[in-house]
């Protein structure tokens, strides 16, 4: 993207900013292979909605096939690299004052970007519980070998109480951890300037982020390949693959 392609005013914007926060969703990994939550799945999980399979209610009913699904997309992630977005997004922390990192994705590829104290609000893959005592369970070393379309696989059991080990991540449903959530709509509202990546901008709460920031008078810039849910908010929609857009927008701005 040409430097002539970004406003002056956000470029400045970028400048100016002491503090900014940057939000990311499933888009944000897309161009490491990773499928976003609304892609069609495939192999074994092509009939399924995600949305079906991630509550607890599916878990309890068949947790084979959600621990599955949840081992198939953990591997995907353990075989893919972080882009040049997850990279845009860890250099920006090495040039503007402060920056804070909020992600609704459930992989490490921001932390393996070189991204720190990354906060996710709706968990993560690598760290998956016991779901009936709570106990932090250890996954094996190394990737785990799953065929492409995935598999029904009965979960691991609690070395304490012998319950069924579930993912760590906040399912719909599920309540988010309150200290995060509160976190998380105190930094969008004290920003100088939200990023807000790939996402679609329907799940809540976290969708209401970057409307929080607008309420507070705060400035919203979007990147995303298509129209979602957040342009009304958003001073500025970049439309474009975050790989592209970011590394070009930081690049002109420092
Ligand atoms: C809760 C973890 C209450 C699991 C996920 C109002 C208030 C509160 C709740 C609700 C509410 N209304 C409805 C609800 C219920 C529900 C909800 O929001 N439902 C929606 C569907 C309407 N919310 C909840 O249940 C939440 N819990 O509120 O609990 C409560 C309170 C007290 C006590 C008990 C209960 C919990 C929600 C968390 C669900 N878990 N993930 C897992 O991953 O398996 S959410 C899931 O969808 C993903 O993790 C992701 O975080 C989320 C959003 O998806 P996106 O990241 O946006 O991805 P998506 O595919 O949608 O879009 C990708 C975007 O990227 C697109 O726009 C695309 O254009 C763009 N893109 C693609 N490629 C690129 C790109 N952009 C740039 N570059 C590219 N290359
Ligand atoms: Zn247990």
């Amino acid at each position: 993207m040409l430097a002539t392609e970004f406003d002056p005013a956000l470029i400045a914007a970028l400048q100016e900013a002491d503090k900014i926060v940057v939000l990311t969703g499933a888009g944000v990994s897309a161009e490491s292979g990773i499928p976003t939550f609304r892609d069609a799945l495939t192999g074994l999980w092509r009939n399924f909605d995600a949305q079906a399979l991630a509550t607890p209610e599916a878990f309890q009913r068949d947790p084979a096939l959600v621990w599955g699904w949840y081992e198939w997309r953990r591997a995907r992630v353990l075989a893919a690299r972080p882009n040049a977005a997850h990279r845009a997004i860890a250099a920006l922390a090495h040039r503007v004052p402060q920056l804070s990192l909020i992600t609704q994705n459930v992989d490490d590829l921001h932390e393996r970007a070189g991204s720190r104290d990354v906060r996710h609000l709706h968990g993560s893959l690598h760290h998956p519980r016991c779901f009936d005592c709570g106990l932090a369970f250890a996954l094996p070393e190394g990737r785990p070998e799953e065929p492409e379309g995935g598999r029904r696989l009965p979960p691991p059991r609690c070395p304490a109480c012998g319950g069924p080990v579930r993912p760590g991540v906040v399912w719909f449903g599920e309540a988010m951890p309150r200290d995060l959530l509160d976190a998380a709509f105190d930094a969008c509202a004290s920003s100088d300037l939200l990023i807000v990546v790939g996402t679609s901008g329907v799940v809540y709460p976290v969708a209401e982020l970057p409307a929080v920031a607008k309420r507070a008078g705060r400035r919203v810039v979007q990147v995303n390949l298509a129209p979602s849910e957040l342009d009304r908010v958003c001073s500025w929609n970049l439309r474009g693959e975050a790989g592209k857009v970011l590394p070009a927008l930081f690049g002109n701005a420092f």
